[in-house]
């Protein structure tokens, strides 16, 4: 899985969600994914259609979140899916090749019996955040290297994350950073992601 920068759009955010979604494409962000709780299927699966292709021109593949009949219906590059979204295997058996699958991870133990057919996984919250209000307790960089070494899959961790942190991130073996509020809540989202990637590069 190409990291090692992941951007997640807030639909709460400053900017529409499709130009979150380009900003951080500009910026060099590998994977982008809508991230939409309460938007009809309809608007969703519009919003996937219009931006596929443009992510996929700024060599971004974008990352449907939840909706698995939107990202099946739309050919969306990728779909992530939380532990209460369902059985994995069976979704990625209803899913085209070369379409990525992520899965949220919150413990160790979860971890330890992640389905076939994942591609990456999520770990995290790092760091307890007001993104996600309902977000497991936080595993810390302790935590997140012990997800790291219990799973031989790219590991990207999320969660409270900032610039600042890449090194710490690294240092855990995860190949990447997934970020919401770091970019989508900054001035210039862009130039923000950037960072993110330009830091990780010299962590
Ligand atoms: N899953 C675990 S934490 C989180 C998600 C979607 C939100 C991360 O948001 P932020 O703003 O980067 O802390
Ligand atoms: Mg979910």
């Amino acid at each position: 899985m190409r990291g090692p920068i992941y951007v997640i759009t807030d639909p709460d955010a400053l900017l529409p969600v499709a130009e979150q979604a380009r900003a951080a494409a500009r910026g060099g962000a590998a994977l982008v994914q809508l991230r939409d709780k309460t938007a009809p299927d309809d608007d969703l699966a519009a919003l996937v259609r219009l931006l596929s292709p443009e992510m996929a021109a700024l060599g971004a593949r974008l990352i449907v979140n939840d909706r698995v009949e939107v990202a099946l219906a739309t050919g969306a590059h990728g779909l992530h899916i939380g532990q209460g979204d369902g059985d994995a295997l069976a979704i990625r058996k209803r899913m085209p090749p070369g379409m990525i699958l992520g899965l949220s991870i919150e413990t160790v133990a979860q971890a330890g019996i992640i389905p076939s057919g994942v591609d990456y996984i999520g770990a995290g919250p790092v760091r307890a955040t007001p993104t996600k209000p309902d977000h497991a307790p936080p595993i810390g960089f302790d935590g997140l290297a012990q997800i790291v070494a219990a799973t031989a899959l790219p590991t990207f961790a999320i969660g409270g994350l900032k610039s600042g942190d890449a090194r710490a991130v690294r240092a855990t073996g995860a190949v990447g950073i997934a970020v919401v509020s770091a970019v989508t809540r900054d001035a210039d989202p862009k130039a923000a992601t950037r960072a993110l990637l330009a830091e990780w590069g010299t962590a």
